[in-house]
């Protein structure tokens, strides 16, 4: 079966953020453009956060072009999620996913997906994996990487090489069948069933996250009702 994703690669030393040049290339380029940088200068999170993205990190942005609409936007970040769960496992590595764009261990957070785009025209899916790359500072306490949980360095290229094929195949499943997509996630996300504090933009809700329903929203039960939340920063700790 030939793959969608990464049937073309483009590789550059340094970029301001592979999801800005995605999106600079994307109405020319085919889907499953893949842009990978060995570090970005202006590496983002979500709303104007800063993603720290020095040499070492796998920082890359695919290039997809779904007959989807606004509503399936949330499965596209859940695909890059559910990837590099299962690339992290190929490296002996256990990750979970923290709703909604996140992937953790052991408590701390080694990737972050970002997606972005132009509806009825393309998507662009951002990951940032820490693999290799020095963890900044002030973000030790809440940050990790392959290395620090391996104690070696890993190669780079295969875990782009894996990491691509995982890609594939989760979306070619949302392809076929999107509610795969949220099944897989609701396996591996390690919210469902705690207390948890959501901070969104009016202000924060507490509560206990129940479910994950068929449009990527986490469920929440508050003393005040049932909560559906379509974005957030979820805390376990608070
Ligand atoms: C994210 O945002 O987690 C999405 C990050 C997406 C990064 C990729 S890299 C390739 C592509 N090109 C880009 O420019 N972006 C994408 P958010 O949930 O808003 O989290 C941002 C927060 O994560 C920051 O405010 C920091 O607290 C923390 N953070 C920053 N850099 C980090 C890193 N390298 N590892 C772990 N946490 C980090």
């Amino acid at each position: 079966m030939e793959h969608i994703i990464g049937i073309r690669i483009i590789n550059l030393d340094e970029v301001d953020s592979t999801n800005e040049y995605a999106k600079r290339i994307a109405p020319s380029s085919p889907e499953g453009t893949v842009v990978v940088a060995g570090k970005q200068t202006l590496g983002k999170g979500r709303r104007g956060r800063k993603w720290a993205s020095p040499e070492g990190g796998l920082w890359m942005s695919v290039v997809l072009k779904p007959e989807v609409d606004a509503a399936d936007m949330p499965k596209i970040v859940f695909i890059g999620a559910l990837a590099v769960v299962d690339t992290l496992q190929e490296f002996g590595i256990r990750a979970g996913i923290k709703w909604p764009n996140d992937v953790w261990v052991d408590g701390r957070k080694i990737c972050g997906i970002l997606t972005e785009g132009k509806l009825g025209k393309f998507v662009v899916l951002g990951i940032g994996l820490n693999v290799n790359n020095e963890i900044p500072e002030e973000l030790k306490e809440m940050a990790t990487s392959m290395k620090l949980i391996l104690g070696r360095e890993v190669d780079l290229g295969r875990v782009l090489k894996i990491l691509l094929g995982n890609l594939d195949r989760w979306y070619r499943s949302f392809l076929k069948d999107g509610s795969s997509v949220i099944s897989a996630v609701k396996e591996r996300c390690f919210v469902l069933g705690r207390r948890v504090r959501v901070v969104e933009d009016g202000g924060e809700l507490i509560g206990q996250a129940v479910d994950i329903d068929e449009s990527g929203a986490l469920i929440l039960e508050t003393s005040k009702g049932s909560v559906r939340l379509f974005y957030g920063d979820v805390s376990l700790r608070f």
